[in-house]
């Protein structure tokens, strides 16, 4: 858009209108800021102007500082912008409609007055990003609101409703004129003679018991530091917090500019902003365009009531989609419906969920044994038992009754979506929605498209998966689809590293000093040491050349199934989560190395780290050189979302790219005359590493 047609300004009723429009979500592009600095300084220069409304075109007030804009020079910033309204000696009246965020709030916040409707989003989501509030934020906000529930939005980037934007003080009034441009005018003409304006950046009142209690702000501090985990940004947003108690308004602006300058350009925020728009680009399928918009899913059937059918269902009631869950036999039913209760009756008990809500998220979930309850519904997920003939019949049937149009979805981890679209006759409208376990809290949805999948069909699993507060990524059909395909072969390594001395304890400490919530053992524990057992059964059985991994193998055929059954790879005291590692398992390690014949040594961390991912990124490229993602950064989408790879590393490939393309396959091919084939160098990899090139930035074959 022209930077002329960024910033409209007008009079209505005696009051200077400046209205920013930068669709999609008016984001702060260069010229916007220079634009409300021009309009302030002529509606302060017109008598016959008495007051200012700032308001944002096409539903949204102003969603943050452009973020392609990162990390290079600008002319004027958002503290300027946030400077002359504060400073205007007319009553400035933020409007606020849908998104009021980052910058975006800044702004608000330098208006003597904030009116919203009930569609209003305010929050400071920087440290999402890597970096604080840079506009005042982190100064204004505790004045507005109090410097706990200010810490409390900027740590957590959260969006606060209008509704509770309200309650904080953020927000003056909430109108509900379908005419917010009109409303905030005549809001405006009502303060216009208030004097002496009401400055956010010179209220005292909502610090001052807190700069009187120095042990309440040491109380903060401490919870931020443990929130914040492997973080800078929460930490410095909340020195920037605490200066803002305890200083006066323009020296705590300097220390917010300075720490915002820090962090801009440093690694965590990087790689923040490259997760930000790596999950926007997942979205899109290449050669389609952007302007198809598919109809929304507004009913939706699962078939199978399992742990995994439960969870999906609890995911469409929780997004407000009403849900229907079949399974032929009562007792399954039963038993389903009762653990879908029980997932909710914990939330309650957590204090998440209220009593009343559960009811109304409960209601929306049917249960149903027959197959005609279903055939009105949008879409229907498959979520049976993993086998290809219970699978081909379930969508025989879905086939027989599903009404024209409905999109046919399978759960399935593995299988080819091809097979079950064979056993129809609308293989166009079959594709895969791979949730990830447990479904109702995983964020990840793995889209994926078999051979006949039309594009239409795609849209509309996506837009569903979006629409139930998923991420989404599309991947083509092979074992073990995109995801879970690339991270096998970091599974399969953690455990061999076991044979040849390293201890679970240890490999855990590492993945977690690299930022993991918890190392892959204790997930294992978690997840069940079983639910893998049967598949590499099957592998080995259809390839002699497989490499059995017996340390959990024995394992299981131990009893030592994880948390469920007390022990796996740690032991468990009754009633305790806490991981303690057991001689046991050292015993059995220590049994599997003697007969292979395989030396204990000692591994540092950098091996650990390098071995687990270097092995993951290895088969990330053979992926996409097989088609099976489009981009490298879906992969990376999918690591964040369904793995919990932790974000400020941006991502498996991005990650990559920090240690280098040619050192990981110079390791790689290392690693393959070491170990033999399961290292097999990607062709990609070499390629990538050759030309000097970056992993993030490769994208799949066009065929598949
Ligand atoms: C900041 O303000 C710092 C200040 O303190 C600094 C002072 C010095 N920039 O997500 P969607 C694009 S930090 C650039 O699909 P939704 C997005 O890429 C900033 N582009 O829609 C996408 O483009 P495309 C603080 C942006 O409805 C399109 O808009 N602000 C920006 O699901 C639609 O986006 C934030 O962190 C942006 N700021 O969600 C807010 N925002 O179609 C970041 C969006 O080409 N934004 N785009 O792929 C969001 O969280 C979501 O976009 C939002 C809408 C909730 C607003």
């Amino acid at each position: 858009m022209n930077p002329a047609q960024l910033v409209r300004y007008e009079v209505a009723d005696g009051v200077g209108v400046v209205t920013v429009e930068n669709p999609p979500v008016n984001a702060l592009a260069p010229g916007m800021r220079e634009g409300v600095i021009e309009a302030v300084a002529r509606a302060n220069a017109d008598p016959d102007v008495r007051a200012l409304v700032l308001i944002g075109a096409g539903g949204n007030f102003i969603a943050g500082a452009d973020i392609r804009q990162f990390g290079t020079a600008r002319a004027v910033s958002t503290r300027d912008s946030a400077k002359v309204l504060d400073a205007s000696e007319k009553p400035v009246v933020a409007a606020i409609d849908g998104y009021a965020l980052g910058g975006g709030l800044e702004h608000a916040l330098a208006c003597h007055y904030r009116i919203g409707t009930a569609r209003a989003k305010l929050g400071l989501p920087e440290v999402t990003l890597g970096i604080i509030p840079g506009g005042g934020g982190t100064q204004r906000l505790p004045r507005l609101i109090g410097p706990e529930a200010a810490a409390d939005l900027i740590v957590s980037g959260r969006h606060a409703s209008a509704d509770e934007a309200l309650r904080l003080g953020l927000l003056d009034v909430l109108t509900d004129a379908s005419d917010l441009r009109a409303a905030a005018i005549r809001y405006a003409r009502s303060v216009a003679d208030v004097r002496p304006l009401p400055r956010v950046s010179e209220r005292g009142d909502r610090i001052a018991a807190a700069a009187a209690d120095p042990a309440m702000l040491e109380s903060l501090r401490k919870s931020v530091a443990r929130k914040a985990r492997h973080l800078k940004a929460p930490l410095e947003a909340m020195a920037c917090i605490e200066a803002a108690v305890q200083r006066p308004f323009d020296e705590g602006l300097l220390l917010e500019q300075r720490r915002f300058a820090e962090l801009e350009n440093a690694d965590e925020a990087k790689a923040l902003r490259y997760a930000f728009f790596a999950e926007r680009q997942a979205a899109k399928i290449p050669g389609v365009d952007k302007g198809q918009t598919p109809q929304p899913v507004r009913s939706a059937a699962v078939i199978g009531a399992g742990t995994m059918g439960g969870g999906i269902a609890i995911a469409f009631a929780d997004a407000g989609i009403p849900v229907k869950i079949l399974e032929v036999s009562e007792e399954a039913l039963t038993r389903g419906m009762q653990r879908i209760r029980e997932t909710f009756e914990a939330r309650v008990k957590r204090g998440s969920l209220s009593p009343a809500e559960m009811e109304k998220r409960l209601a929306r979930i049917q249960s149903v044994r027959d197959y005609e309850s279903i055939a009105d519904c949008d879409a229907v997920v498959e979520a049976v038992f993993e086998r290809i003939d219970i699978k081909q019949q379930v969508f025989g049937r879905l086939d027989t009754v599903m009404k024209p149009g409905a999109v046919l979805l399978t759960n399935s981890s593995a299988i080819d979506i091809d097979v079950m679209a064979a056993a129809t006759r609308r293989p166009e409208d079959v594709a895969g929605a791979h949730f990830f376990a447990p479904a109702n809290v995983m964020k990840l949805c793995e889209v994926v498209r078999g051979s006949s999948t039309s594009a239409a069909t795609l849209l509309r699993a996506m837009k569903m998966g979006r629409d139930m507060g998923k991420i989404c990524a599309i991947a083509g059909s092979c074992d073990g689809f995109a995801a879970n395909r690339s991270r096998t072969p970091m599974m399969t390594e953690t455990m061999l590293m076991l044979e040849e001395g390293a201890r679970p304890a240890q490999i855990d400490k590492v993945m977690m000093a690299f930022g993991y919530p918890l190392g892959p053992f204790a997930v294992n524990d978690i997840s069940g040491l079983d639910v893998s057992y049967e598949g590499r059964k099957r592998r080995a059985a259809a390839d002699p050349g497989y490499r059995k991994l017996h340390v959990p193998d024995r394992l299981v055929e131990m009893g030592r199934k994880g948390q469920k059954t007390g022990a796996g790879w740690y032991r468990y005291e009754p009633g305790d989560r806490a991981p303690h590692p057991d001689p046991v398992v050292d015993e059995v390690i220590a049994a599997v190395a003697s007969e292979l014949g395989i030396a204990q040594r000692s591994f540092d961390d950098e091996e650990i780290l390098h071995r687990l991912l270097f092995a993951s990124v290895n088969e990330a490229c053979k992926v996409l050189e097989d088609g099976k993602a489009y981009r490298a950064s879906d992969i990376d989408v999918m690591w964040l979302h369904g793995f919990g790879f932790p974000r400020h590393r941006g991502g498996l490939m991005y990650w990559a790219d920090t240690v280098g393309a040619d050192r990981i396959h110079r390791q790689v091919c290392e690693w393959h005359e070491k170990y033999g084939r399961r290292w097999a160098p990607s062709a990609l990899l070499g390629a990538v590493a050759a030309a000097g090139g970056r992993l993030r930035d490769a994208t799949g074959k066009e065929s598949t």
